[in-house]
């Protein structure tokens, strides 16, 4: 099975190939395409006659399908779970954070049970048939919209991730977290549907004096942020759908904010007013926004985009090394991600980031939008690796280093980290978080 010429003859030659074939004979010519190095390096074992008889659970009948009309992840996934810690409590559990496990995400899409979520004054729960948004201020045709009348709207759906602005923001200093998890899951991704703002004040009319946008939520925290006009106009979205159903009570059900790209404590849940001013602070209420303080003493008041990051995903804390054999072939797989559009590449180092080679990305490559990569690496006992990714976006930016980053921005802020992040890879395979300053 392992001679390549002979297995592409025997595929040519056959005209009518069985689906059991087929797909016997495409996994052994991408077995050849990895020749020398296997992903199983001695443990396999080759025979199970278990296997030719009926396992236990094949015995009987198996749960009606109506058992659970919703369904749920199975039994032996209980630990795929949002989490939380003092350390991010801000001394209320309820209006806190739940972060993703970002070591357990497979793919591009966040579920919805997984989804993180921050909220200041706790998770509102809206009766949809309650529930009102209004638009105002400098527009033609001001109006008070049900949902469902927001919904005839014409709808989009697209595919972008939320981040909030203090991903990673406990760790300017040095690591704080030995979890993918706390390090890196202040953030999901999600397909989402609604409709373009634009679409609306198309509808509305929007008078030329207007230069932003309030949006305000209806929770207790009842969070406003504004926005410019710019954007709005450019990619803004008002969404009620998330990954085919509605949006969850954590996400803001029944409608939010959705600012592609854009720091995630701008994107309002619980959406009830949009109201358009020609500056921020001519619109009804105080908002208040995300400040960074730069060494200078300087502070950066407006963060919009989060910027170009990315992080190795396997193996990372939660997924160590410990059992992979000397000269095991392992993927390393990691995400990246920017809110300035596309990710056009992602480079991984194994020595901290002296030296890197190109990753290879994987499936969709959307515009703000989690990206998966890979690379292909043999694992050798005892080897002591550093291991750090980089991404890079078609805006032409490259995730700094932690060096680059800190002596623009300095320690103090929370906001904003993107420089690179490492993994060191121990002698026996543990994972552990560090920081690599030159
Ligand atoms: N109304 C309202 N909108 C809100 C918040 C909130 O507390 N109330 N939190 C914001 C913050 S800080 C972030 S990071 C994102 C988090 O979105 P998520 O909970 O769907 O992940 O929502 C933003 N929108
Ligand atoms: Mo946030």
């Amino acid at each position: 099975m392992n001679d390549k010429n002979s297995l592409e003859n025997s595929i040519s030659n056959d005209k009518i190939l069985d689906r059991r074939d087929f797909f016997r004979k495409t996994a052994a010519l991408s077995m050849t395409a990895i020749a020398g190095t296997s992903i199983f390096a001695s443990e396999a074992v080759v025979d199970d006659s278990a296997i030719m008889h009926h396992v236990p659970w094949g015995q009987k009948w198996g749960d009606p399908v109506t058992k659970n009309l919703y369904g749920m992840p199975s039994e032996y996934e209980h630990n795929v779970l949002r989490r939380n810690t003092e350390l991010l409590a801000s001394g209320n559990y309820r209006a806190s954070i739940a972060v993703t496990p970002i070591h357990e995400s497979m793919g591009i899409i966040t579920p919805n049970g997984l989804f993180f979520s921050r909220s200041h004054g706790g998770v509102a729960h809206v009766d949809p048939n309650e529930y009102r948004l209004m638009i105002h201020g400098l527009v033609e045709k001001p109006i008070v919209l049900t949902l469902e009348q927001l919904k005839r709207y014409p709808s989009v759906t697209r595919t972008h991730f939320i981040e909030c602005p203090a991903n990673g923001g406990q760790e300017w200093r040095g690591p704080q977290f030995n979890s993918l998890q706390f390090a890196k899951g202040f953030m999901s991704c999600a397909e989402w549907t609604g409709v373009y703002i634009k679409t609306i004040l198309e509808d509305l009319g929007l008078k030329p004096e207007a230069q932003w946008m309030l949006a305000e939520g209806s929770d207790n925290s009842e969070m406003g942020r504004t926005v410019p006009v710019d954007k709005v106009l450019d990619d803004a979205m008002i969404v009620w759908g998330q990954n085919g159903e509605a949006l969850r009570p954590e996400q803001g059900y029944p409608v939010r904010l959705l600012l592609p790209g854009w720091e995630g404590n701008l994107c309002v849940k619980w959406l009830k007013r949009l109201e358009f001013a020609t500056e921020p602070w001519y619109c009804k209420e105080e908002t208040s926004k995300y400040t960074a303080l730069k060494p200078t003493g300087q502070a950066v008041q407006h963060f919009y985009a989060n910027e170009v990051n990315s992080t190795v995903v396997s193996p990372s804390p939660e997924i160590p090394w410990t059992d992979l054999k000397n000269g095991q072939l392992i993927e390393i797989e990691g995400l990246a991600w920017s809110g300035m559009g596309t990710i056009t590449g992602v480079d991984l180092s194994f020595d901290g980031g002296k030296n890197y080679v190109p990753a290879k990305l994987k499936g969709l490559v959307l515009p703000k939008c989690w990206t998966r990569w890979s690379y292909m690496h043999t694992y050798k006992k005892g080897d002591v690796l550093l291991l750090t990714s980089r991404a890079m976006d078609d805006a032409g930016y490259i995730q700094p280093t932690v060096d680059q980053e800190t002596a623009v921005m300095g320690v103090e802020s929370v906001y904003h980290r993107n420089g690179v992040e490492t993994w060191e890879v121990t002698a026996e395979g543990k994972v552990n978080h560090v920081q690599i300053r030159s």
